[in-house]
Formats: C-alpha cells, structure tokens, sequence
C-alpha cells in the first residue's frame, strides 16, 4: 500500500525509539523541503501525537494517541498477508458497505477496513450497531477462502474463536466466553459482535466481508439506554485503558493462523478450543429463527460448526442460523 508521507514521518519517528530525529536529515532521506516536514508535524499534533524539540538534535516523540492509524497498528504486527492493507477513515456508515465495494473491485484477502465512528453501524437481520466515536474497534476484514459457501456459514465461529485469543493474550484479567453463534460476552455482557456477509457464486464464495465490532474503551454512560444493560467494553472489565491498535494486530494474527487451518483441515480443527471457549453448550437455551422459538438445551457443535439442541422429548434439532438466549 502506498503510504503518505506524513505517515513515513511518523514510522521513522516511532522507530527511532525515543531518540531524537532530524528534521534536515527527513527532509533530505525523503527528498522534501524542511519547512514540508514542520507541516507533517503539525498536522501530527493535531491527531494527538506530541513532540519534544530538542535543539539541534530534533524531534522526539513523547506521546501517540489510541489510534487505529495504520501505522500504529503495523508497529504490533506479525502477519503475512491480514493487515498488509488497510483503509482508515475517521467516519463511514458502515465498514462493511466499504468492504463489499473493495472486494468486488478485487481487495486482496486480508485487506483491512477500519472506521473510528460509524453513523449507520449494523448487526444481522438490519439491526444497529452502536459504534460511538474513537472508543471502539469497528472493522471489517476481507477473507477469500477457498471453501464452499455452505462450509463458509462456519467461519464466524472460527472468528469469534481469533478474537477470544487475542482478547485473553493481551488481558488476562478477562475471560470473555462465546455465545453462539456471534457474540463475546464478558460477565454476562456483550462486548463484541461478528457479521459475517458473504460475495458467492454458484460454489464458489469470492469474499467473505468479517465485520467485527468491539467494544474497547467506552465507559458505562457512553452506552446509549438501548444498550446500556446489555453491553460492556473491555475497559470496564479488564480495568484499565485498551491499546486499539495492539488488539487489532493481535487479531489479525491469530485470524490469519486460524483461517489458514480452518482452509486446510475444516472446522473440526478449531472445534475443541470453541467448545472451551463458548458459554452455549449444556446450557437450557431459547431459540429465535426467522420462522419459530423453540427450547432445549444446547447439547453440542458439530464438525461442521452446526448448533444442536436436545429438545424436552429428546429430539434433537439442528440449528444453522437464528438467535439464542440463554434462560
Ligand atoms: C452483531 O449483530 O452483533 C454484529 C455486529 C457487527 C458490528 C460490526 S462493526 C464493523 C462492521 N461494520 C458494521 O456495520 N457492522 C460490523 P447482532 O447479533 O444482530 O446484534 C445486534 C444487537 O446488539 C442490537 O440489536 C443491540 O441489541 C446490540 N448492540 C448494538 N450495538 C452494540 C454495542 N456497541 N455493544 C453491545 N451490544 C450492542
């Protein structure tokens, strides 16, 4: 991807580690005048990003802001191909209008698209997405596996599995559990929700557009009252203020791995740790679909990712797709 000068100044500047960096010197690596680079900064200053002149010497970072610039996330990651492109914008509607305009285009898998608000966020069946102002991670990430689009109905499952490891890797303090078949609860509470849209053809799935939306930084009165006894954010439940950035790169990571299974050997080589992972199974559940509520109790997954309830008579049901509530 091609990267703005601005964002070159900055990654010479985070590498330098604390030490001082020469206006002159960026200016003649990167062929521009000094009075160029002095505007970069300024415009850095006014993203949050603050500065130590030191005479002489140059320009020393002393603070970033908890940002989902790109650069900040390429410092934290460690991926072949999740991540390598991301679009950054500060407001969208949805990242996943976005997405599906890309991935038609041609996006490469793994292409990231992030936005710090979203006016018209949204959840399955046309339902909002509260995505409030630079406190969450709403992203969408374009996924091309070479599986059918009946396999692929599996995929949120294997996401939800990614985004629980990284969660746990970077706060242990938190057990988040996965509800199925795409919410991560903590403490009974919903942090982040999963999208999975799909681009198919006959056989063959062409994109899959993975909307993941956390809930990060917010405090409870950012809720609005819709939500307020419904959701939580990581911040609230770890006790201490997320690192965006750090958990986006953490995610691709483990996405990326675990696509790469989930690609070569099918569902069944992430089953184990989703059923560790998940709040569902053995639990009396209600369920939603399009057409009817039924209960029972959660009694299983399937190698192929399918919920199955035991029903009071003993039947056993399968489930592909609907809403659950745990009662
Ligand atoms: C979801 O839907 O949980 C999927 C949410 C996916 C959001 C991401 S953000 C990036 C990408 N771009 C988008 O436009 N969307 C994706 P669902 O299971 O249908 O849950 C929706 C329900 O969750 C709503 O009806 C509310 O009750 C609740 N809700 C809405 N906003 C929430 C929030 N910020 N935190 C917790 N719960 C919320």
């Amino acid at each position: 991807m091609s990267i703005s000068m601005k964002d070159e100044i900055l990654k010479r500047i985070l590498a330098a580690d604390g030490e001082a960096v020469s206006g002159q010197e960026l200016a003649d690596s990167l062929g521009v005048s000094r009075t160029a680079i002095w505007k970069h900064m300024q415009t850095l200053q006014e993203e949050g990003y603050t500065f130590e002149t030191i005479k002489k010497k140059g320009y020393v970072l002393t603070g970033v802001p908890n940002s989902l610039n790109p650069t900040q996330i390429e410092l934290f990651l460690n991926t072949k191909q999740f991540g390598r492109e991301i679009h950054y914008f500060d407001v969208v509607d949805s990242t996943q209008t976005i997405a599906h305009k890309l991935a038609q285009e041609g996006a490469p898998q793994g292409t990231v698209i992030i936005g710090e608000e979203q006016t018209a966020g949204r959840g399955r069946m046309a339902r909002m997405w509260e995505s409030a102002n630079g406190t969450g991670i709403w992203m969408t990430i374009i996924v091309r596996p070479d599986v059918t689009p009946q396999q692929a109905s599996s995929y949120t499952l294997v996401v939800a599995v990614a985004v629980t490891m990284a969660i746990k890797t970077l706060y242990k303090q938190v057990e988040p559990a996965i509800k199925w078949p795409n919410d991560l609860l903590i403490n009974g509470k919903k942090c982040t929700g999963i999208l999975t849209e799909m681009q198919a053809e006959a056989d063959i799935v062409q994109a899959l557009l993975v909307g993941i939306g956390i809930n990060a930084n917010q405090v409870a009165s950012d809720f609005s009252p819709d939500i307020a006894d419904i959701a939580t954010s990581l911040r609230l439940e770890a006790g201490e203020e997320i690192n965006r950035a750090a958990l986006v790169a953490t995610i691709l990571q483990y996405l990326e791995q675990f696509t790469e299974l989930y690609v070569k050997e099918g569902f069944i080589s992430i089953k184990a740790l989703w059923e560790q992972m998940s709040c569902t199974i053995g639990q009396r559940i209600e369920v939603t679909t399009i057409r009817e509520r039924f209960e029972g109790i959660a009694s299983g997954i399937t190698e192929d990712g399918v919920l199955q309830l035991t029903q009071d008579d003993g039947t056993i049901r399968t489930i592909y797709a609907g809403d659950i509530k745990i009662i």
